[in-house]
């Protein structure tokens, strides 16, 4: 390795958080020097991998929601309607007092998240169970003034790509069926990017503010803490009482109606970078990478047939849509190779004389560092393929992985054993103080039960009742 890159080199990833800190810098995701904490820059590189990512999640929520757009200000009246919900937020609201130098007078709120901004209009909107359901989503940017330690895209003060779906239907169970819906999509999204999560009905003491219940989706880091990255809530009447979101039916009464909400953030694409990525960069799966091929032109003395096989190479990638940068820059191989590593770029292509003799280029992986020879007729198609197979074991690395770091434990003992290398499974009778007693014990959370539990039966690790849930516990960002 040169001098240069070896100073370049990225912390070795079992040394998660300077790792991840680096890397976001290396790969150009996030500039973390903005002067407000909390707050941070995307690089376009980083930006565009959002765009991507964010694509994916419009074209699933497109089938039967509809996009909107809903202001930033909540006046503090609405925002204090709801009882439940100012408690979970009254901490963490950025309050706009002024206009100039007037004092405003109605204060108000920078959205934490816009169920007190959508709803009076829900109110206006929804008549009758004609209008039911109602679908609708925005991806927006919130301001939550938190006290955790700040990270980039994990903990913000500004959520910059905040996806948030309310939906407004006749029945409790209706919203139900939603909130299993909006979990099927969460997870569909995750799979897309090659990230398996383990969805789990959150205990009551950790439940939106102002929910029936909530169902999260969480994904487990390198570190071994998982991280929430989408919950789904059933908020049943109790926002309709409080708004008024009323319908007449069909019997011509007028009663409450029942919805849910669902949100991600950018906390997506920290999970996307932090469990693909390696010690040589980002991994980025092929559908969301702003670079999907590099070709790099190995060239000694005459170079001008190489060069041209290579922009033969590139335009044919590109006229089936293939997102293509070809590297004739100055620098030498290693430096290319080097570079687009980092960059996460899920194919590189090295052609030069000898390749070209034989008709035929490298394709080298980004995820496994495999080589092959491929010929350059269809080269399209032996490109295709090996995205597909890339996406196929980066999804099946990562659910090896979660699936190897899931114990089952019997004691707070063995718990704490294996707590920090990943998620352990333990019976709870369902009691709020054993559930308390144990996140205590073990410095670590519960998760949840998770959704879809086939039925068991043991005796809780707190209380020695017996039990027939098992839940998730783990450590979490
Ligand atoms: C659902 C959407 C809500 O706010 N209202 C509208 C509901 N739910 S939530 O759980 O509070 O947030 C949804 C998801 O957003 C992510 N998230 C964050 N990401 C980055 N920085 C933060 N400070 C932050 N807070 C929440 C989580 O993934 C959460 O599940
Ligand atoms: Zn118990």
């Amino acid at each position: 390795m040169a001098e240069q890159e070896k100073e370049a080199a990225l912390p070795q990833k079992e040394s998660f958080s300077e790792w991840y800190n680096d890397l976001l810098q290396k790969g150009e995701i996030m500039d973390v020097r903005y002067p407000v904490k909390g707050l941070y820059v995307w690089y376009p590189f980083g930006f565009n991998i959002r765009r991507n990512v964010y694509g994916i999640i419009r074209e699933l929520l497109d089938k039967d929601h509809q996009e909107t757009l809903f202001p930033l200000l909540i006046p503090e009246n609405e925002f204090m309607k709801e009882a439940e919900h100012i408690k979970g937020f009254e901490d963490e609201v950025y309050w706009v007092t002024h206009g100039g130098t007037t004092p405003l007078d109605v204060k108000l709120a920078l959205r934490p998240t816009s169920e007190t901004a959508i709803y009076p209009m829900y109110k206006m909107w929804i008549r009758s169970h004609a209008d039911l359901p109602l679908k609708l989503y925005q991806i927006v940017n919130t301001f939550r003034y938190e006290t955790k330690h700040t990270r980039p895209l994990i903990r913000l003060r500004e959520i910059t790509s905040f996806k948030e779906a309310h939906t407004v239907h006749a029945t409790w169970d209706d919203a139900a069926a939603q909130v299993d819906e909006a979990i099927r999509i969460y997870t569909e999204f995750y799979r897309r990017l090659a990230i398996p999560v383990l969805p789990s009905k959150r205990p009551d003491w950790d439940k939106f503010p102002g929910a029936d219940y909530t169902i999260a989706t969480d994904a487990l880091m390198p570190d071994g803490k998982t991280l929430q990255v989408g919950t789904a809530h059933h908020l049943g009447a109790n926002f309709a009482k409080t708004f008024d979101i009323t319908y007449e039916d069909v019997n011509g009464e007028q009663v409450y109606a029942h919805q849910t909400c669902y949100g991600i953030s950018e906390r997506s694409i920290a999970a996307l970078i932090s469990i693909h990525g390696d010690n040589k960069g980002l991994v980025i799966p092929p559908e969301v990478a702003p670079v999907q091929v590099a070709i790099i032109p190995i060239i000694f003395k005459e170079s001008s047939d190489v060069l041209r096989a290579c922009e033969t190479v590139r335009d044919n990638l590109e006229k089936v849509g293939i997102r293509v940068k070809m590297d004739a820059s100055e620098n030498r191989p290693g430096a290319k190779y080097y570079k687009w590593e980092m960059k996460g770029v899920p194919v590189r292509i090295e052609l030069g004389p000898r390749d070209l003799k034989n008709n035929s280029a490298m394709l080298v992986r980004r995820d496994t560092g495999e080589k092959q020879q491929v010929p350059l007729d269809n080269i399209e198609n032996g490109v295709l393929s090996v995205f597909s197979a890339i996406q196929t074991d980066l999804y099946e690395k990562a659910k090896k992985e979660l699936e190897e770091r899931i114990f089952d434990c019997q004691t707070p003992a063995e718990v704490k054993e294996n707590i920090t290398k990943g998620i352990a499974k333990v019976f709870w009778c369902g009691k709020k103080e054993c559930g308390l007693r144990l996140e205590d014990e073990i410095g670590a959370g519960i998760l949840g039960i998770p959704t879809g539990q086939a039925a068991c039966e043991g005796k809780c690790i707190t209380c020695d009742a017996d039990a027939d849930t098992q839940v998730y516990v783990a450590r979490t960002y």
